[in-house]
Order: C-alpha cells, then structure tokens, then sequence
C-alpha cells in the first residue's frame, strides 16, 4: 500500500488526508501542534466541517490513517499550511519552507511532492525545488514537485474536494502526471494539467476575481445610495441578462482566502495591478461604512449597547478568520459603545458570546453581519420587548421589511433608502 504524509492538517489538510485515507492509502497526517496530534489520534476533530467527524473517526478506526508531529519517510508528501500576510502585505513563506524542510530527511528516491498551499507564482521553483534538493536528489529527475490549488469552500468541503475540477501543475510534465495520478484517487471532477507556475497563477486569479468583483458590489451600492434606488433590486435585475453576475455587496469580505491572496498578485508586479489593489482597498473600507450608518441610528455619546449578530466570516460557518464583524466590534468600542455577541455557530472568539436573549439586554440596535439561515428563519416576534429600542441593521439583505416592522421593529437596511440619510 501506498503511504502519504500531509503536512498541516488544518481545514484544507484534514480532508484531504481523510479523503486520502478513505481512498487505500495510508496516510499519515502531520502538524506541529502535539495538541491537536493527540486529538486527531483519538479521533477527535478540532475542524466544524459538516461529515468531517464522522469521516476522521472512520479512518483512525480502521488504522488507514495516524498523525505525527514530524515526517516520515512516504511516497508522497502533500504541503498544506497557511501562508498568512506579513506586516508589508507580501506572502509570509516560513510555514511552506519549515514545512519543505521538514520533509527534507524523509524524501527518498520517485517520492511525489505536492503543494496545495496558496503562493505567489514562481514558489514551487524559486523556493520549494532548491529547499527540497538540500536531500541531495534532483527535482524531476529524482522526485517529483508539482503544485495543486485547493478549491473547496468552507461548509462544502467533502462534497467539493471530491466533485470540484481541479489544476495540477508540475515542474515538468513527469511530475504533472505523478500529481495527478494521485488525486484521481479520490477526485471525480476533471483534473486540467499544466505546469506548476501557470497553476499557482490560477489559483491567485480565481480569488482575485471575486474580490474584485465583491469590490464592484459595494461600489455599486454606494452609488445607488447617490441616486437614490434599492441596490439589492437592481442587482437582481442587471443579472437577469445572460452575460452578467454581479456580487453581493455586504459588510466587508473576511475569510482565509479573498482578502489576503489578491495581495500575492500585488506582490509580484505592483506596477500593473491599480485594479486589484483598488479593489482590496474598497473591500477593506465596508466596515467603516456600516459604522457611518450606526452612527446615525444611534448616538454614541450615550454608550449604546449594539448586539452584534453573526460574527464568522461568512454564512454557516463558525470560522471568523478576518471577519469583518471583528472590524465592526472594534470601531462600535472605539467610539464609545457596549458590544454583545451573538453567532449560533461561533464557540471561540475574542469576544465573548451570548445567546440571543442576553445580548438584547439593554441594547439600542440588532446589527445582521453574518448571513446565517438561523437569522434568515427567525420570527422577529420572539425577541420582542428584549432591547431599550427595538432597531436593527441588516449588512446583508437577509430580513423581510415587513414581518420585521409589524414585530415593531425599525428597520435599517444597508443599501436600501432605510439607510440614505
Ligand atoms: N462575500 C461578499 N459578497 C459576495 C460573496 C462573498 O461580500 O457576493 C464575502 C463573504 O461574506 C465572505 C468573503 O466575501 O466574507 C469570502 O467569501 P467567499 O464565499 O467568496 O469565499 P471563501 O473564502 O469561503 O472561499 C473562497 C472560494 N474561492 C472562490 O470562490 C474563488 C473557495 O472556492 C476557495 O477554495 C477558497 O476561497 C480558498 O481557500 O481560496
């Protein structure tokens, strides 16, 4: 049997070691953290990923998968760990090179190296080949490296790392097929081969691409504000021709991903990229916005207590990586106002989370960040006579007008004339 050793068993790791594991490999998972490690060894998964539990506790009992705090000796070696910002906005590598590093004295002769982290075009070459060679074994010739994006979005991850099309991209076309060999194991979607600079690229595109397109979004909401007519109507509208999908304009774009790998693209050639940089610079700014509308609903001289809803990144989701709504929190302190959190999803946060009941407690306004369906569904009639004043503010055009109102409830709702002061 073949064995695979994944490196960093995060939310993109995990998966994909289980996945591995399920397929008739036997995997080995690997991660610095010998918390995490004991856990995972037991069976106990510290990722919310809906049938990821289940999966987990079905490899560990069937002995097709263990975790380590260091490499073994593999056939293959998939690299899955963050390549966060640093200080200056340019790809911070030291987690992609510890890891190659520590793959270094386990690398033997025809082992594949795989890379699904997110780089900046040019990593598998510049960076991964001349660190992976220190074994003495020459890339290609010896062993192959090959880059192959994540694509799974977070609450769907099982079903897309299996359906989802996928890119491979080796130093050379040997290394291309060894890659892709190995995800056809599990992978139904098509697996399009091309080399490992080119994939890299890819993957920086396509979240590039909505990035810009959520800034477009917003943009578009804050000249509907100027004109006066409901954004979220003439959104609907304008996607009815058969060539155009504009975004969902919202509170600002939080997540793992969309605000941090535009910046990858930056890096490499800041001279051609006004649009991107643009964009980021929009889609970092929404918070503000929404603060500029609070203001106007409440009056923060008088230290208002504000319950924000829905503090994880996006809907469905208890992961709250760059969520704008811990933007809104620390502007809502910065002048002056009480916060409470409320999030159903949400167990860890640098606030402390209350249920529905004790964050209405006093308070002067509901603010809708996350777009969860426990939000959507909820009957406004069960929190009445909770707050000081019944107003909410919705970010995300999730609340119907009227229930809301007949609740007596005074609605606020960004990008509609509620909010056109
Ligand atoms: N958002 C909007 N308006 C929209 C869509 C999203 O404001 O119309 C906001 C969300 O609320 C959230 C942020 O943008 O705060 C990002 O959410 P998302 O759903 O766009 O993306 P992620 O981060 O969950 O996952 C993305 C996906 N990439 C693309 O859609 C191109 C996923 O397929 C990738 O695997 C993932 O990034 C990744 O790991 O790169």
């Amino acid at each position: 049997m073949k064995t695979i050793c994944v490196v960093g068993v995060g939310y993109i790791g995990l998966p994909t070691a289980c996945m591995f594991a399920k397929s008739g490999f036997k995997v080995i998972g690997v991660d610095v953290k010998k918390e995490i490690i004991d856990n995972l060894n037991k069976g106990k998964c510290h990722i919310k990923e809906p049938g990821l539990d289940e999966l987990l506790k079905s490899v560990v009992e069937a002995g097709s998968i263990t975790f380590d705090v260091k490499p073994v000796v593999a056939d293959a070696f998939i690299i899955c760990v963050p390549t966060p910002l640093n200080s200056e906005k340019k790809a911070n590598l030291d987690y992609v090179k510890k890891a190659s590093e520590s793959i270094v004295p386990c690398l033997r002769e025809n082992a594949v190296v795989i890379l699904e982290s997110t780089v900046p075009p040019r990593t598998c070459i510049d960076v991964i080949k001349p660190l992976l060679e220190k074994s003495g074994l020459k890339a290609g010739n010896k062993f192959a490296l090959a880059f192959c994006p994540e694509r799974v979005i977070p609450g769907r991850i099982l079903v897309e790392i299996v359906d989802n099309d996928r890119i491979v991209g080796g130093i050379d076309e040997k290394s291309t097929k060894l890659a892709k060999d190995l995800y056809k194991s599990f992978v139904k979607g098509n697996i399009f081969e091309t080399d490992s600079t080119t994939a890299e690229m890819v993957k920086l595109m396509e979240n590039t691409f909505r990035d810009v397109n959520i800034a477009l979004a917003n943009e578009f909401a804050f000249v509907a504000e100027t004109v006066k007519i409901n954004i979220w109507d003439a959104i609907k509208l304008a996607n009815k021709h058969p060539r155009v999908n504009i975004h969902q304009p919202g509170p600002g774009v939080g997540g793992h991903c969309i605000p941090i790998v535009p910046w990858f693209i930056v890096e490499t050639d800041v001279e051609h990229t006004p649009l991107i940089q643009c964009a980021r610079m929009i889609n970092d700014a929404m918070p503000r916005k929404i603060i500029s509308i609070l203001e106007k609903i409440v009056d923060f001289s008088k230290k208002p207590v504000i319950s924000v809803w829905g503090v994880a990144f996006k809907a469905n989701t208890d992961d709250c990586s760059y969520s704008p709504a811990t933007d809104i929190i620390r502007l809502i302190l910065h002048k002056g106002g009480i916060v409470r959190v409320h999030d159903p999803f949400v167990e860890k946060y640098e606030y402390p989370i209350m249920t529905m009941k004790e964050s209405l407690k006093n308070s002067e306004c509901i603010v809708f960040m996350a777009d969860h369906d426990a939000y959507k569904k909820l009957d406004p009639k069960s929190l009445e006579n909770m707050m000081k004043v019944q107003n909410v503010l919705d970010t995300r055009n999730i609340i119907d007008l009227d229930s809301w109102t007949k609740a007596k409830f005074k609605v606020f709702k960004f990008g509609d004339k509620s909010t056109f002061f």
